[in-house]
């Protein structure tokens, strides 16, 4: 074999998931969402959180935002307000869900940009947030894409023509009700729809900024990307609600939501 075709080889074999994973040579430190979303984008939303919250529910916490989750345990305070940050501390057990809660936003291209911190009152802190159209048939829980922070890694995800595209879910559930292996089709499709970088996580405050556009979506922290993807899911025309989904404990003290277009 020659050498080309060598590298042709190990190039078509390699795994398409991390085909699309952080490059900096795609984005040098001079590609910044934040400024690409003030640049061409219009805030549509902006919550400082500088108030109290109203009672003891998720839509408690005021300003347009709303809780799937909250009726599950309204004697539980899942979410209070305090010295303007919003701590969120998930009832997870007792509600049998994740603490999740979502704001309008409304827009083809655009993101949200957040200030939030682990405070390191449980292990396993870990955050979920992204986008969500229930109006779009076809779509579980109208769940779009996401990007998803651990303790030990970060990841994009395409839900939309991925895990929560009602027809593969249904798929995929009967191969997990019986713990069985995926087939190599589905895990193959499944693999195309996420990517994963590693990443350490600490107590700090940082800037996390997610943004869409056409059909990459990319994933920012502090001002750097630190993962992108493209994937047709994240081209959805209507990124209706911007949402949090909170397994355990976290502190957000400020979210913008631009729309570019
Ligand atoms: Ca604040």
């Amino acid at each position: 074999m020659n050498t080309t075709l060598t590298l042709l080889t190990t190039f078509l074999l390699a795994p398409l998931a991390t085909l699309h994973a952080a490059d900096p040579k795609q984005f040098p430190p001079s590609h910044n969402d934040a400024g690409w979303l003030r640049e061409k984008g219009t805030l549509i939303f902006h919550d400082p959180f500088e108030r109290e919250e109203t009672g003891k529910g998720m839509k408690a916490i005021g300003n347009g935002w709303e809780s799937a989750t909250a009726d599950r345990v309204p004697q539980i305070k899942q979410a209070d307000l305090d010295s303007g940050i919003l701590k969120i501390a998930s009832a997870t057990k007792e509600a049998g869900h994740a603490a999740h809660i979502h704001h309008d936003a409304g827009f083809t291209d655009g993101g949200a940009v957040v200030r939030f911190k682990f405070p390191g009152l449980n292990k396993d802190e870990s955050l979920q947030l992204g986008f969500v159209d229930r109006e779009t048939k076809g779509i579980h829980a109208g769940h779009l894409c996401y990007g998803i922070l651990s303790q030990s890694n970060i990841s994009l995800m395409d839900s939309k023509t991925g895990d929560m595209n009602l027809e593969i879910r249904q798929r995929r559930q009967e191969y997990l009700d019986r713990k069985e292996k995926l087939p190599a089709d589905l895990d193959a499709l499944l693999k195309t729809k996420r990517v994963t970088v590693p990443w350490n996580a600490d107590t700090d405050w940082h800037e996390l900024v997610l943004v869409t556009e056409g059909d990459e979506m990319r994933l920012s922290l502090d001002g750097k990307v630190i993962i992108h993807h493209r994937s047709e899911g994240f081209a959805h025309p209507m990124k209706r609600w911007f949402s949090f989904l909170v397994p355990s404990t976290v502190w957000i003290e400020d979210v913008k939501i631009w729309k570019v277009n």
